[in-house]
């Protein structure tokens, strides 16, 4: 561990002789041990365009209603990852007003009701400081937690998640968010290739689609966790919580 991930260890949070360093979760395909202090919770893409009528989601011909179950799934981690002093991460997808940095083929492409960049009732689709563009407000993140802004699919590409990740000294990667089987699956699949342990939480992951959500996190742990591992919350709350884990506790 870096010098600077010792500091974010104990700036992160309060973590506190009663905490856990690590933990066991109980993971398919396989179960995995994770030290905290080089894990972070990456929440992808929780936002008003995604998850509310309106928005991106909807203006593809979504029913925007399917993704509303991985809130409290997410929401119970992140107040376990706070309380851990675990580094946070949240992305959100989107682009610049003068959509600069948002390629033609992926503006252009399909039959949406609105075009990205397009006025829209939570302002324009998926354009950067637009209220369809925020964290919805049940896991809107802290001031002391990382934003990363995307114009991908992937949370790595074209963004300082990277420079991020490796300042903090991060080796492990609690993943969930939505889409599962685009932003999700495209963000574990890069992090797999840069040498991250991810895990991937089952019910906080969801999809417009239940059978690619299904088929999305089948694809992840198949072959023998090909991409990743994953776990549903209950599994990781309790590999975290210092009353149902049997590992050892910070400074103990
Ligand atoms: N359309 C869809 O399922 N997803 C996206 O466009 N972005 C994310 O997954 N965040």
């Amino acid at each position: 561990m870096t010098p600077e991930s010792s500091l974010a260890w104990g700036a992160y949070g309060m973590a506190n002789s009663k905490q856990l360093s690590s933990g066991t979760v109980a993971a398919e395909p396989e179960p995995i041990d994770l030290d905290w202090p080089s894990t972070a919770l990456v929440i992808i893409d929780m936002q008003r365009d995604f998850m509310e009528p309106g928005g991106f989601g909807e203006t593809l011909g979504n029913d925007v209603s399917q993704l509303a179950r991985a809130v409290q799934p997410i929401a119970s981690v992140l107040n376990a990852a706070r309380d851990l002093g675990m580094l946070v991460v949240h992305t959100r997808e989107g682009h610049l007003p003068d959509l600069s940095d948002a390629p033609p083929a992926k503006i252009e492409r399909g039959a949406p009701s609105l075009r990205i960049g397009d006025p829209g009732p939570m302002g324009r689709i998926l354009i950067r400081g637009e209220a369809g563009h925020d964290i919805i407000p049940a896991l809107y993140p802290l001031d002391s937690e990382i934003v990363i802004d995307k114009p991908g699919k992937g949370a790595f590409y074209a963004t300082e998640l990277s420079d991020v990740l490796e300042k903090y000294g991060i080796e492990n990667l609690l993943v969930c968010g939505v889409t599962t089987e685009v932003c999700v699956n495209t963000t574990v699949r890069e992090a797999n290739d840069r040498g991250y342990r991810c895990v991937v939480l089952s019910d906080g992951c969801a999809s417009y689609f239940p059978e690619f959500h299904e088929m999305g996190l089948k694809m992840i742990k198949a072959q023998g966790g090909i991409f990743g591992w994953v776990a549903d919350s209950a599994a990781v709350l309790k590999a975290m919580t210092p009353e149902t884990s049997s590992k050892s506790a910070v400074g103990a």
